[in-house]
């Protein structure tokens, strides 16, 4: 399987994020890519190549142009107002607000963005660019008739909207593959978020559309992240009523139960007959992670690798979170050679 990597996401790396109160170092790392390449690595997996440059539109058609322009500038309007940290939002558009969209930089950024952990910093535009690139170059690959293929991005993509990033997502990596697949042909293209959070950035995304159906197996958003979306009632609206699937689950989930939902889902998807299929991979769903609380084992990650597989679709993983980095690279790398040892 090739393995799509950039090393420019290193060019993004904030000094901390909000945690418990706290100002910590962030969860989502640098060094989570390097824990997956060493695994990938010791296997013999590392097919590796470097991305192509990025074609904008398929990012056009999934991302609001004035949310892509508000990217481009933040870090230099940040730095013109004066500002020397990095850039963390102050005010929300929340209950009884108005929507309107402020000129300063400070109250824009609150207005693009849903979580405040999520810094943007000098290089944050440039890896998330290329974290992009790193999905569509991969798309490319299957689209162009290779079984599978793996997008190693980094920033992660799952959480950002049309119009907002947060929980460090800041270009939805994985809608933009979709989208890719149906600009080169495919009528209906299936994602499977496997991600501990729900993929809330996806769900908006192709909420109102038949063409992505959109499964998400997540922890229950009364409990977790990003807890105000990925209930089981949001199924789609308009033309896309029925093709948006949530399977939200309780504190400590083992197998047994995230299995089932997994398995209710495969019969979905196979129901929907996609052309193609994208997997947001998180590993976040191991029972060490330091942030979620299921607790699967390293080898239920070989199990569903290789369940993954018996749906024998052109399949693209897009790597989202996972933050146990001592386990990351062991179960990333455990999917994956379930799905090709299936
Ligand atoms: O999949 N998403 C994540 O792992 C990010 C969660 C951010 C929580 N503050
Ligand atoms: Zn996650």
């Amino acid at each position: 399987m090739k393995v799509v990597y950039s090393e420019d996401h290193r060019l993004h790396f904030p000094q901390g994020e909000l945690y418990g109160g706290e100002f910590v170092t962030p969860f989502e790392r640098p060094s989570r890519v390097e824990y997956i390449l060493r695994e990938l690595k010791r296997r013999k997996m590392a097919d590796l190549m470097a991305p192509a440059k990025l074609d904008w539109k398929p990012v056009r058609k999934v991302h609001d142009r004035e949310f892509l322009d508000f990217l481009e500038t933040a870090w230099s309007e940040w730095t013109a107002a004066g500002y020397r940290g990095e850039i963390i939002p102050t005010g929300f558009a929340a209950r009884g607000m108005g929507r309107k969209k402020p000129r300063f930089i400070d109250g824009k950024v609150g207005y693009y963005c849903h979580s405040m952990e999520t810094c943007i910093t000098a290089g944050t535009w440039e890896a998330a660019q290329a974290s992009a690139a790193v999905a569509q170059t991969a798309q490319k690959l299957v689209s162009a008739g290779a079984r599978s293929a793996f997008a190693l991005c980094r920033p992660p993509g799952h959480h950002a909207h049309h119009d907002m990033y947060g929980g460090y997502c800041f270009l939805n990596n994985a809608a933009i593959a979709a989208q890719g697949f149906l600009d080169r042909g495919a009528k209906r293209v299936a994602i499977l978020d496997v991600d501990f959070h729900h993929g809330n950035g996806t769900q908006d995304i192709f909420y109102g559309r038949d063409d992505v159906l959109f499964c998400s197996l997540h922890g229950q958003p009364q409990d977790a992240y990003p807890y105000f979306l990925g209930y089981k009632d949001e199924k789609g609206s308009g033309k896309g009523e029925g093709f948006n699937l949530n399977y939200p689950m309780p504190p400590g989930s083992k197998y047994d139960v995230w299995g089932k939902a997994l398995a209710d889902a495969t019969a979905k998807i196979r129901r929907f007959k996609p052309d193609a299929l994208v997997v947001s991979l998180g590993v976040d769903t191991f029972k060490d992670d330091p942030i979620s609380f299921f607790k699967l084992t390293s080898d239920d990650f070989s199990t569903y690798g290789a369940a993954i597989a018996k749906f024998k679709l052109p399949t693209l993983f897009v790597m989202e979170g996972g933050y146990a980095v001592e386990a990351i690279g062991i179960n990333t790398v455990n999917v994956l050679e379930g799905f090709l040892n299936a």
